[in-house]
């Protein structure tokens, strides 16, 4: 078997069941590395006055891993910078909230050519290379430009978005063909895929040569749709440790005779919180009978506080839950509750547990692994409702939840009312159809599909490449 490499902004080495860790992607990542002996490069997290080049290696959990520190400009214009302030609000549909600032692109060009030039020693020829997200999409021009001919794949953990929001980005064409020099990349749902098919019809005068193999820019893609997963037998066993349970207790005897309603996010404007807020305001207002027997809890854990936009939300967030206990709240009890700690994921999973509904109204999601982690958590003799929006990913795939317009309060609050009168028997047959899912379609099970993919592509480039 060929040795992996993973390369990811940030590097967050596996960890046991109690550890925190927020982010889906490491979240993900650990679990994969967990089996393929391989090494895991990135950012360490740290930032220097000037950039060295400096690789620092430890052995971890059976995985390699590798980091190297950044320049603080680099920090500011490719992380806070094009990362964040640019491609993160554009595929998310927030063009209000992109910064078209040159010195972000050139920063982001810089830090994927120096993360390859400090990789390349690493490199043995059979390895499989496999590179993350939206941070690092330039890497594989990189490597190539240091005469790298391994395969290597990207998966794209966020949503692409559809072709007219992608040409407002002023270099569009040179970030699409940087993705001509992978030989497999992987997008969440098949309907990013299609969005990037249309661009690159459209835009680059490409051709769809067969199914899933695109050819632009004088070169060929295979590309195709890996939905995330969870590792739901973890998940679901964490539900019996001691934590998790005194976890589910606290929640259960704090919230005697009330129902749980809950939401697990990081703090930021995709998440849909405010419009989560509004519809549970509007849920309270027109169920004047059921609204004593709720209570909301939020966990919004603080993140990117660099960028002002995330900052705003906060504030935001504040008023709005104010003016909703102001308006709701009663002697012994607030409606709505937003903590801002970061949990371990025992922690999660017994708060999960305890929890009625789980809300999970994002505006564009790439997946959501909340959603999958609230189903894998569930009592299956009395399981909880799941609300999501179809806006996640993870719609595609978890039909049996309540979907929901996160934009809807109306919506919103029709599905609260819904979910917390749900008789017995409904709730089990959902929650059977999602579990049966989020089972199958695993963490191990999306790595192995990529892997097995990658593995494959570079023949199938090759086989084109006589056939063209
Ligand atoms: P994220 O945007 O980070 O991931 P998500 O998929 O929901 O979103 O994953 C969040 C993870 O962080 C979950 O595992 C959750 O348990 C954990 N988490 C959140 N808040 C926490 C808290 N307060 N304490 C502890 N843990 C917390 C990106 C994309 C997603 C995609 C993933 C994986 O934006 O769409 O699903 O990558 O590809």
């Amino acid at each position: 078997m060929s040795r992996l490499i993973v390369v990811s902004n940030r590097v967050n080495p596996p960890g046991g069941k109690g550890e925190e860790s927020v982010g889906g992607l490491a979240m993900a990542l650990a679990a994969a590395l967990r089996e393929y002996s391989g090494i895991w490069f990135g950012w360490s997290g740290a930032t220097v006055p000037a950039f060295t080049g400096q690789l620092s290696m430890r052995r971890v959990d059976g995985v390699t891993v590798a980091t190297v520190d950044l320049e603080e400009s680099d920090y500011d214009e490719y992380y806070n910078g094009y990362a964040n302030k640019t491609l993160w609000p554009l595929f998310h549909y927030r063009v209000d909230l992109t910064a078209y600032d040159r010195t972000f692109d050139e920063g982001y060009q810089r830090v994927n050519r120096r993360f390859a030039e400090t990789l390349r020693p690493l490199i043995e020829p059979d390895d499989l290379i496999w590179v993350h997200d939206y941070h690092l999409i330039p890497m594989a021009r990189e490597l190539r430009r240091l005469g790298v001919k391994n395969r290597i794949g990207f998966f794209l953990h966020i949503p692409w978005p559809a072709h007219q929001l992608m040409v407002t980005l002023p270099s569009h064409k040179a970030l699409v063909a940087a993705l001509f020099d992978y030989d497999l990349v992987g997008f969440q749902t098949p309907e990013y895929a299609t969005a990037f098919t249309e661009y690159v019809l459209a835009e680059a005068g490409g051709e769809v040569v067969s199914p899933g193999c695109l050819k632009a820019f004088g070169r060929t893609v295979q590309i195709g749709a890996f939905p995330i997963g969870i590792d739901a037998a973890d998940f679901a066993e964490m539900v019996d440790t001691d934590q998790a349970r005194l976890t589910h207790d606290r929640m259960v005897a704090h919230t005697v005779f009330r129902k749980l309603i809950v939401g697990v996010d990081r703090l930021d404007y995709s998440k849909g919180l405010e419009e989560r807020f509004v519809g549970f305001e509007r849920f309270l207002a027109d169920n004047p009978d059921l609204r004593r027997d709720v209570l909301m809890v939020q966990v919004a854990t603080v993140s990117r506080e660099a960028v002002d936009s995330y900052q705003d939300i906060r504030t935001r967030l504040d008023a709005l839950s104010g003016r909703i206990n102001g308006e709701h709240a009663d002697l012994d009890w607030n409606p709505l509750r937003c903590v801002n700690s970061t949990y371990r994921r025992d922690q999660l999973a017994g708060l999960y547990r305890a929890a009625k509904v789980g809300l999970v109204t994002p505006l564009r999601d790439g997946m959501n692994l909340v959603a999958k982690e609230y189903v894998a958590a569930q009592d299956p003799a009395d399981p909880g409702v799941l609300i999501l929006s179809r806006f996640a990913g993870a719609a595609g795939q978890m039909a049996s939840a309540l979907i929901v317009n996160p934009n809807s309060p109306e919506e919103i609050s029709e599905a609260l009312k819904r979910a917390l009168t749900m008789p017995l028997a409904e709730r089990i047959e959902r929650w059977r159809a999602l579990f049966d899912n989020v089972q199958r379609e695993d963490v191990s099970a999306w790595r192995d599909a990529f892997v097995t993919a990658l593995a494959a592509s570079d023949k199938a480039k090759a086989a084109h490449a006589l056939t063209s």
